[in-house]
Order: C-alpha cells, then sequence, then structure tokens
C-alpha cells in the first residue's frame, strides 16, 4: 500500500511496534504468528475526538489497563506499563496528522524466526505489542446514531465466561462475535443481540445493550457474559448524573421487545439507538427521549463541552500530552 493509499484511507502512516514506530507497510507478521493460528491476542479500540482544544483521546487509561487484564488473564507478559502505552498511544495520535481516529493496540503472541515454537502451548512464543490508528466513520452506518438500527436476536449463544472470559478483550472472543454480525447482516438486519448460555440478553457482536423502561435504565450486569464496556460505563455515570435510576439485571429476549427504549453502547457505536427487533418495532421506532438525552450529554463530554461526571479525566489532550513532555524536558536541562 503507497503512502497515498493511506492517505486517501486516513490511515496513520506509522504503527507504533515494540517501542518504536514504524511504517504502515511493515507493520507485518509470519504466517506461522501463533496469534493467527490460535486466537492468542487482546486488543482495544479508543476513540480520539477533535474538541475545542485539539484531539482528546476518550477514557485511554481505562482503555489501556483493560488491555493489560485482558492480557493478564491469558499469561501474556507485557514489557510495557500501563503509562508508556498511554503515552506511546498519545504520540501515535499526535504524529497522524488526524484531529479523529480509532485506535487499535493490540497484544499477540508473534513468532520467534530464530527460534519458532510450533502448536496450541503458547509460553515459548515471544509477546508483540502494537498500536495502529485510523478514521472510523460511524460504525453502525452514519444515519444511526440519529434514526436507530433494525437488529435481531442471535441464534448464536455468547461464549460462557467460563469458556472464553468476557472480561478478556481477545480475540478469540469474535470468532462468537463473527457469527452473531454475519448472521445478522446476512440476514438483512444491522446487528446480532446474543443471548448468554442460560438464555438471557447478553450484548450485542461489539457492543453493549441498554433498554429503558418507565424511564429507568436496564442493562445486564457485569457478572454476565458481557465485555465491561467502557461506554456502559460512561453511560451509567452520566445517567447518575441525570438522576435516572439504573438496573443492573437479568434481561430476557421478549424484554427486548415490550421496552420504551433500546439502544447499543461501544466505542464505535458510541450511542446507537436500536429501533427495531427482530421486525418488531421497538417504542415508537425511532431514537426516544432518553437515549436522546444520553446521546447529548455523552457527546458534549467527549468533545470537551461539558466535564465528566464528577469532573473524571475522561479525556487526555493530545497536545497538552506535549507541553507537558516539552516543560519536563526544559526543567531537567
Ligand atoms: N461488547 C463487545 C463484544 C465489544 O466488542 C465492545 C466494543 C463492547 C461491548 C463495548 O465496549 P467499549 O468499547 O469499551 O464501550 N467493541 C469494539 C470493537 C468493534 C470492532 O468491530 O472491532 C469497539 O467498539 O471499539
Amino acid at each position: 500500500m503507497s503512502t497515498k493509499d493511506v492517505k486517501t484511507m486516513r490511515i496513520a502512516p506509522k504503527v507504533w511496534r515494540n517501542g518504536e514506530f514504524i511504517d504502515w507497510g511493515n507493520a507485518r507478521v509470519h504466517v506461522m504468528t501463533h496469534a493467527i493460528h490460535y486466537g492468542s491476542s487482546v486488543f482495544e479500540g479508543i476513540r480520539a475526538y477533535n474538541t475545542e482544544r485539539g484531539t482528546a483521546i476518550f477514557r485511554l487509561t481505562e482503555h489501556i489497563q483493560r488491555l493489560l487484564n485482558s492480557a493478564k488473564v491469558y499469561r501474556m507478559d507485557i514489557t510495557y506499563n500501563r503509562e508508556e502505552l498511554c503515552q506511546a498511544a498519545v504520540e501515535l495520535v499526535r504524529g497522524g496528522g488526524m484531529e479523529e481516529c480509532y485506535l487499535r493496540p493490540i497484544i499477540f503472541r508473534g513468532l520467534n524466526e530464530e527460534k519458532p515454537a510450533f502448536g496450541v502451548y503458547p509460553l515459548h512464543n515471544p509477546i508483540d505489542c502494537y498500536i495502529a490508528a485510523w478514521d472510523w466513520g460511524k460504525y453502525l452506518g452514519e444515519e444511526a446514531i440519529e434514526s436507530g438500527v433494525d437488529v435481531c436476536v442471535s441464534s448464536w449463544t455468547r461464549t460462557p465466561a467460563n469458556s472464553l472470559p468476557a472480561v478478556a478483550k481477545a480475540g478469540a472472543n469474535y470468532m462468537n462475535s463473527q457469527l452473531i454480525k454475519m448472521e445478522a447482516v446476512l440476514g438483512g438486519f444491522v446487528e446480532g443481540i446474543a443471548l448468554d448460555d442460560r438464555g438471557y440478553v447478553s450484548e450485542g457482536s461489539g457492543e453493549n445493550i441498554f433498554l429503558v423502561n418507565n424511564g429507568k435504565l436496564i442493562t445486564p450486569p457485569l457478572g454476565a457474559s458481557i465485555l465491561p464496556g467502557i461506554t456502559r460505563d460512561s453511560v451509567i455515570a452520566i445517567a447518575r448524573e441525570l438522576g435516572i435510576e439504573i438496573v443492573e439485571t437479568s434481561i430476557q429476549r421478549a424484554a427486548l421487545y415490550l421496552a420504551d427504549e433500546l439502544f447499543f453502547t461501544g466505542t464505535a457505536a458510541e450511542i446507537t439507538p436500536i429501533r427495531s427487533v427482530d421486525r418488531i418495532t421497538v417504542g415508537a421506532g425511532k431514537r426516544g427521549e432518553i437515549t436522546k438525552q444520553l446521546q447529548d450529554v455523552f457527546f458534549d463530554v467527549i468533545y470537551g463541552r461539558r466535564p465528566a461526571p464528577n469532573n473524571a479525566p475522561w479525556l487526555t489532550y493530545v497536545n497538552d500530552a506535549e507541553e507537558k513532555k516539552t516543560a519536563t524536558a526544559s526543567a531537567k536541562e
């Protein structure tokens, strides 16, 4: 891929790999890489937004911490700590020349070409750590944020947490997500919602889910087979601030049809309303009032127009970090 293609596709020209920046075109792996055969990767998805004070990365620390947690579950020893990975992400965004982007840190079991190790047992394989970035528009379609999406309940069951722990955002989990997503899209839906092994609602292939009933917000609990979504957490914090009651409980499939409002949350999906499930119209069949209220506050927070709940430091301004670094450098001189 030429630099021109990278530019037209709006991909950051550099990729951070194991502590250094390399060209996008050189960010390659060998076919015998452990992760390709056995799904041994953990990753994150993070968005950076163009605020009035310049580009800011949303909840960077929490995302990098979840990445490290995912790695810990799979016994992957990382040479970089949370601060170093956050710094790498900031530098990638700053150097990428994109005002807004989606960041994809990924840690996987690679291949030592001098001393290759094959087979499932992973601990003889090296750990590789990358961060790439590109400009990712609206995940579920340009219109989705306003008009909502049509979804189905998947015939696939979400992987139980004792098979693949949902707390870890592992590449392998996304084989389950792909089954859900393909079935949905080929069936004429935008997304699929998976039930868990007990038959209760879990989440979309790449989003958490919320219902609104009688003004209350209802969502599956973290103990269920769901990714502990950072957008989910942000929406809960915002709802608390707005005085909206939150109930974390098991949800039956039919409750999806009967909800007043329904929406997805996720880094890529942000807050996307759902207007029908299995072709049954949800509520008024368009974005509901509470969904809109939460979206408005959420977008104000991510664009730095309003402080995060409890003034939490949710935004990392990439140019501030540069100022801080320069200040530290000159203080050292
Ligand atoms: N559940 C799943 C299964 C999931 O993949 C995501 C994020 C979420 C919930 C929401 O988590 P959070 O982003 O922390 O609010 N899915 C990411 C990957 C999507 C993709 O296609 O790749 C994302 O939204 O970035």
